[in-house]
């Protein structure tokens, strides 16, 4: 904004037939001082901010992965890199393609720029129908751009990335904005290839974890040994577990074995995916129901819904889904104290 020299600055002129009283002096310096003292701390709000959220460069793919043994071809994401403020955190993702996908854990206020790009060889058996792989996330804010679904949906564009001339790749890029208010756990999925619904039934989901900003949240004074992403499929559990240390992912597969140290504390994040309706137990544990003072033993946990809770291990179990026709099913898994 310019400064205009014959135009008066900041105040109203005042006349002799004006018939409204002109302010008193002592006012208007009182509001000139109470303008300043909330411009600064609008300010010191602005920098406070700025100076804690972290900048995410990331890089991904979407890949065909080996036969699944019943010769279908499944699809994964892959982390080709992800840095924070410039430094390279890539080393804590698998050099793989992996099921469940990277698990990308951000802080309220972070900005997130993340590039998608498709290597999913071209299937001329699919001609006419979407090869369009995409990342759409859940919980964290975007603009239409981002939504990272087709056109179809959005009423906008189709977001992802698609093939080019002769099977070259193209990628897509999203911006996510990790606001205030976001915390949580989120998952994230292809919603383009094939179908209007994605790929996530063929192995293209993953998750976000947002930590809240503050450092005086209860979650944040916590050291967790063991953080498990489990994933709650119609017919499976799919696991990610991330060392509390050294921060490394590791995946699980189906109905993964899990571990922890004896009188650590251990963060699950249960992500329900497809369309049952799972109750979830952990045999011989409890607790908080998040939010709550309530002890609970079991979380009943629809469609892409979350929870979120913290156990000290102590004895070696079993999780389960108690749902009938889910347990018929073997969804079972065991969590082994030593
Ligand atoms: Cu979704």
């Amino acid at each position: 904004m310019s400064f205009q020299p014959n135009q008066p600055c900041c105040a109203t002129e005042f006349t002799e037939n004006s018939t409204a009283a002109p302010p008193m002096p002592h006012n208007s310096l009182l509001k000139k001082i109470t303008f300043l003292f909330i411009l600064i701390l609008a300010m010191s709000f602005a920098i406070i901010e700025k100076s804690f959220a972290a900048e995410h460069i990331i890089q991904m793919t979407a890949e065909e992965t080996q036969d699944d043994g019943f010769g279908n071809k499944l699809l994964a994401y892959k982390m080709l890199s992800h840095t924070v403020n410039g430094t390279d955190i890539t080393d804590q993702y698998s050099p793989n393609a992996t099921i469940p996908g990277p698990t990308i854990v951000l802080t309220e206020g972070d900005k997130v720029k993340l590039t998608l790009l498709n290597a999913i060889p071209d299937n001329p058996l699919s001609a006419g129908i979407s090869q369009q792989v995409s990342v759409h996330v859940h919980g964290v804010h975007y603009n239409i751009l981002s939504d990272g679904t087709l056109k179809v949906i959005n009423q906008h564009l189709d977001e992802g990335a698609g093939h080019g001339p002769e099977n070259t790749f193209v990628s897509y890029e999203y911006e996510w904005n990790v606001a205030r208010g976001t915390a949580g756990t989120w998952p994230y999925h292809d919603h383009n290839f094939e179908s209007h619904n994605g790929s996530e039934n063929r192995g293209l989901f993953g998750a976000v974890i947002v930590n809240p900003a503050a450092s005086s949240t209860p979650i944040n004074s916590y050291t967790f040994t063991k953080e498990y992403v489990l994933y709650i499929g119609d017919d499976a559990f799919w696991g990610m577990e991330i060392d509390g240390v050294s921060k490394k992912q590791s995946k699980h597969g189906v109905n993964p074995s899990l571990a922890a140290t004896k009188n650590t504390d251990v963060r699950f994040h249960l992500i329900a995916m497809g369309t049952d309706i799972h109750k979830f137990a952990l045999n011989g544990y409890k607790w908080f129901d998040p939010g709550t003072h309530n002890l609970i033993d079991q979380i009943a946990i629809g469609p892409l819904e979350k929870h979120v809770f913290i156990i000290r291990a102590k004895n070696s179990a079993q999780y389960m889904d108690n749902n009938f026709s889910n347990k018929l099913l073997g969804m079972i898994g065991s969590f082994n104290v030593h």
